[in-house]
């Protein structure tokens, strides 16, 4: 049996706590987990003196899961004003290693940026048919569920809710936004198995959410209708509410996917979105709780022949328009794309539509669309651009603003696998997505030391620089090789895994590149296109309407071109296709012998489990740069400048 590994806090990430003499002041659940990690360290726990002393304290102005760090004298000190804050401080320590013990440092607050910084889980309770345990799961099993029940052993639960509070990630749900019958359940009679994992989350300070379905009234409730407005409905969301509250005191809130591939919601009574969303608010407002309502609300099953509907101005058409009808503990959860988590997409224009609501943004943490864990892609740099874009331009707020008061969601990667992610180094991302969320304007080469840096304790300086050169670039080079220039998708229908360049083309899913012999992309301009660019606010608006502004990495979710459109690179859309293609691929082949390089100085099963991943990409890799050259040669009849092999 493989031991399951320790991401990135093994023992070796905590030595510089090891002998040491440390203080903790403070009483409590999660105080005592900061005595636990002292022990498990190696520290010494002493009641007075101390080299390192952690104190819970009424601090004026601390903001409640923030501390103050400081260095004088030979003692650092780290004072919080809430339970929280202390844990988060301990593991900031952690991070430092030598440099929180060497030179004084001033007292500065450290104070996360984003509110509530939240891992969603698309697991299932039951074994889904198609989807199986974990929707869009990479990483084996669920670590909450298994075949139809909850787990009995939570001690891996346990682990990763450890690894999460060291990141700063202060909330999960525990099941699928796809609510079938048996994840229905949960709010009612299987509530115990939600308490119980909420037991385990709770002394690391992250409280558990849960998907529900609209229908639950009459799935579980014995109602005819979920009709928002009917009383019965209403009393119904309120009973269940406050039952859910009477066993968990600290829950968070629902999570809701509503008249969105499949699921119920307020459609079906003729209500808004507003409505279905406002009724939950009102059921949890009294217990303190929030109801995270998703945008993502389309069309998905539009005839492929009408040009007009267009699946990126969905949420933006359902939502905007509800600006300001919202209650004030309902958030909407969108997406950072208009479509769906495709390697680059633009930022959703609904991020910026909707001053009077509260909004939360969606990144999906689990490679669904960029190598499903099988591929090398860190996603840092993607999630870094998206957070710091600025929708009305220079001077105004960035995204990260906008979701400030609200925060970050992630779509899970992590599963039953030894290596927590399939792919080793996909736990990177996992690392990053709370450390963006902590604080957004972090760097992402930076995040990835820190990871490495805990990760690999021992042999970090030997594995720093080849880890970088493989994976500060990863996610460009995977865009290189799959779909050009923003077009999206051209994966395999179903599982979303390899090229297809037309297997979503024809089909009611809203997904097109429309290619011919004369040119690819989606019109969306207002000109004459979809008029999706207006709902930009200015500049974007008109800088992506504009085919001389628009950015080459966008061009073609904005604009259907010639393949002989000079883009602003210089390259035709054609040549850059097969260049980037070209490239991609080698890359991925020197990302392979620079891992062949690291045998012998990481753990071997690590090892053996990457370079095994590595195989694939590369095959796959081979697999998109023939097909998608192969496709628009063909199509176009141009060939390679360089004459390179094109079947
Ligand atoms: C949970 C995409 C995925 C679905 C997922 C959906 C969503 O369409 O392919 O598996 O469903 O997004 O975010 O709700």
């Amino acid at each position: 049996m493989v031991d399951v590994h320790p991401a990135w806090l093994p023992p070796a990430a905590l030595r510089v706590l090891a002998s040491r003499r440390v203080l903790v002041q403070g009483t409590g659940l999660l105080v005592d987990t900061v005595r636990d990690e002292v022990v498990r360290a190696g520290g010494d726990l002493v009641t007075d003196g101390g080299e390192l002393v952690l104190t819970l304290s009424n601090v004026d102005g601390l903001h409640p899961e923030g501390h103050l760090l400081s260095r004088r004298d030979g003692v650092t000190t780290v004072l919080a004003g809430a339970p929280a804050g202390l844990l988060y401080g301990l593991f900031h320590v952690v991070r430092l290693g030598g440099a929180a013990f060497a030179a004084d440092l001033p007292a500065r607050e450290h104070r996360p940026a984003l509110a509530r910084r939240m891992l969603d889980h698309w697991d299932h309770v039951a074994v889904h048919p198609v989807m199986g345990q974990v929707e869009r799961g990479y990483a084996g099993g669920s670590i909450f569920w298994r075949d139809g029940a909850r787990r009995e052993d939570l001690g891996r639960v346990r682990d990763y809710a450890r690894l999460l509070a060291a990141v700063g990630v202060n909330a999960i749900t525990v099941n699928n936004v796809n609510v079938h019958e048996a994840e229905a359940h949960l709010l009612t009679d299987r509530l115990v198995d939600v308490a119980a994992i909420a037991d385990v989350l709770r002394p690391y300070g992250i409280r558990v959410h849960l998907s529900v379905s609209f229908a639950a009234p009459v799935v579980v409730g014995g109602l005819d209708v979920a009709d928002p407005v009917d009383d019965r409905v209403r009393a119904w969301w309120a009973s269940a509410t406050a039952a859910v509250y009477r066993s968990i005191p600290d829950f968070g809130g629902y999570v809701v996917k509503a008249d969105s591939e499949g699921q119920p919601g307020p459609f079906a009574y003729g209500r808004t979105h507003a409505d279905g969303a406002n009724l939950l608010a009102d059921a949890l407002a009294p217990h303190g709780g929030v109801v995270h309502w998703r945008a993502f609300v389309y069309n998905h099953q539009q005839d492929w022949r009408d040009r007009s509907t267009d699946r990126a101005r969905a949420a933006y058409d359902h939502f905007a328009p509800l600006d300001g009808t919202f209650r004030d503990n309902a958030i909407l959860q969108v997406k950072h794309g208009p479509i769906d988590f495709q390697t680059r997409e633009p930022v959703s224009p609904v991020i910026a539509a909707m001053p009077g609501t509260r909004v939360a943004v969606e990144l999906q943490v689990t490679q669904e669309y960029t190598g499903q864990q099988r591929h090398v892609c860190y996603l840092a740099p993607m999630w870094s651009e998206v957070l710091r874009f600025r929708p009305f331009g220079d001077g105004g707020p960035a995204v990260a603003d906008l979701a400030a008061r609200d925060g970050l969601v992630g779509v899970s990667n992590v599963g039953d696998d030894p290596f927590w992610t399939g792919h080793p180094l996909a736990q990177a991302n996992l690392y990053a997505f709370g450390r963006l969320a902590w604080d957004p304007t972090l760097d992402p080469a930076a995040i990835l030391d820190e990871w490495i840096d805990l990760t690999f304790a021992g042999a970090a300086a030997e594995v720093r620089g080849p880890l970088h050169a493989m994976m500060d670039g990863s996610w460009r080079t995977y865009e290189r090789y799959t779909a050009p220039l923003g077009v999206g998708f051209m994966v395999r229908p179903g599982n979303h895994y390899g090229p297809d360049v037309d297997g979503y083309e024809y089909t009611p899913w809203g997904t097109y590149h429309f290619a011919d012999r004369d040119g690819v992309g989606v019109d969306r301009t207002v000109a004459t296109g979809t008029g999706f660019t207006a709902q930009y606010p200015s500049p974007w608006s008109e800088v992506y309407e504009s085919l001389a502004d628009c950015p080459d990495e966008l061009l073609l979710f904005f604009h259907h071109v010639p393949y002989a459109h000079v883009l602003r690179s210089g390259s035709t859309v054609i040549q850059h296709i097969y260049d980037t293609h070209f490239a991609g691929v080698r890359e991925v082949a020197r990302m392979r012998s620079r891992w062949r390089d690291l045998d012998g100085v990481v753990r071997p099963d690590v090892h053996a489990r990457v370079a095994e991943r590595l195989d694939e990409q590369l095959r796959c890799a081979e697999e998109w740069r023939d097909q998608i050259n192969a496709y628009f040669y063909r199509k176009s009849g141009v060939p390679d400048a360089h004459g390179r092999r094109i079947y």
